[in-house]
């Protein structure tokens, strides 16, 4: 089932209002993003928040009613746990954003280390933040071309892990998550630059894995591979026992294409797919295929997010939010206690199979295989307690 093509892949980002083989173009910010009125929603009362000591005035307002739908705030409040480092494969991200510059993995030794020199001998000279694959240096800011208009892998950034309380929006994985800039993409104005070929996206992998990123978020999607790239995948998101174990969670597109393009389309085991929900616990229409395995529901549709730094915002659609939300939901999970503990396939087994796959909330049914009984949603209830219980949770267990 594994397809191969030439040198060059077409990485296509799933999105609602984008041209295949460009990245988006966000809505552009409006005043009073993002805590004007914002009502696209009609999922979660915009009324009722459930965190009433998140601050950021985007939440408060019920502009992210996804945050309260994957019941995201009961990973707030946990036992201080190492961040989960989840790796971005993306168009960059603007690093300075204001719901950024504090919530990036970072690596130490090059942070403290000495400018132009190779401090930790990884083979990557200054790599802060993250690498550059596209420039092939440490500067992992949209660049060129995409300066001007708003960077898709800003948005992503910010779904992840946007600071909590610091005004603006809130990140689902919030303190839980750590986001590691990798560009593979260039900005998608001309055929060339939406190119990635597997070199480079190998060479990203290995990156990410090295340095310690345990969930690899890929809202961008391909539709056909090479040897070379599918023995990385399956290195990291099958081997047993392999050193490169990750998490993989992979965006099913939604624009109707007939496949849902890899890595959604591997079969393997620590793959875990987005599948993307719009207004009324529906699976988004033109929603594609997927293999069976791990599919979760995650929120695609009325999601506003990061665009250019300073503090610019926009609302997008399309299943690279329901992507980017999972893996933020997911490493913050994994970052609370009793879990923190749990190795990449104990993660799977404990977290992802057991309690959010088999978890009883579930979207309606999708109008196509293999979704006509819907899928499970992803969510967070799975830590409710006798203390705390998300509003979502609690309207699942009458
Ligand atoms: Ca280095
Ligand atoms: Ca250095
Ligand atoms: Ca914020």
């Amino acid at each position: 089932m594994i397809r191969r093509a030439g040198l060059q892949l077409l990485i296509w980002f799933s999105c609602a209002s984008c041209v295949a083989g460009q990245s988006p173009s966000a809505t552009a910010p409006a005043a009073g993003l993002p805590c004007g009125p914002l009502a696209c929603s009609t999922l979660i009362p915009a009324s009722s928040v459930e965190d009433p000591h998140t601050a950021d005035c985007a939440y408060r307002a019920g502009n992210q009613w996804w945050i309260d739908y994957v019941a995201a705030p009961l990973t707030w409040h946990a036992q201080a746990a190492a961040p989960v480092t989840v790796a971005l494969f993306d168009d960059g991200a603007d690093i300075g954003h204001v719901e950024l510059r504090n919530r990036l993995w970072t690596n130490e030794a090059e942070a403290t280390g000495v400018p132009g020199v190779d401090d930790d001998g990884n083979g990557y000279i200054d790599d802060v933040h993250g690498w550059d694959f596209v420039d092939d240096d440490p500067d992992v800011a949209p660049s060129g071309e995409c300066r001007g208009r708003p960077s898709h892998g800003t948005f992503m950034a910010s779904l992840i892990a946007a600071e909590r309380n610091n005004g603006g929006m809130v990140g689902v994985g919030a303190e839980g998550a750590r986001v590691m800039v990798l560009r593979v993409v260039g900005c998608g104005r001309s055929v060339e630059d939406s190119r990635a070929d597997p070199e480079r996206l190998t060479k990203a992998l290995e990156y990410a894995t090295r340095m310690g990123a345990r969930i690899l978020s890929f809202s961008a999607h391909w539709n056909a591979t090479t040897p070379q790239l599918d023995a990385a995948f399956e290195d990291i998101a099958d081997r047993v026992d392999s050193p490169r174990a990750a998490i993989v969670v992979a965006s099913v597109p939604n624009r109707g294409e007939p496949e849902a393009g890899y890595p959604a389309a591997y079969p393997f085991r620590r793959i875990v797919r987005a599948v993307p929900i719009g207004n009324d616990d529906s699976i988004s229409p033109g929603t594609s295929p997927a293999p069976v395995g791990f599919n979760l529901g995650a929120p695609s549709a009325c999601v506003l997010g990061a665009t250019a730094a300073p503090d610019r915002y926009g609302v997008r659609n399309g299943s690279s939010n329901s992507t980017a939300i999972l893996s933020g939901l997911l490493a913050a999970i994994w970052s609370r206690t009793p879990y923190a503990r749990l190795t990449v396939d104990e993660f799977l087994a404990e977290v992802i199979e057991k309690r959010l796959h088999g978890s009883p909330r579930r979207s309606k049914p999708g109008g196509r295989e293999p979704y006509l009984d819907g899928v499970p949603l992803a969510d967070a209830c799975t830590l409710a307690d006798a203390r705390r219980s998300a509003l979502v949770c609690a309207l699942e267990n009458q």
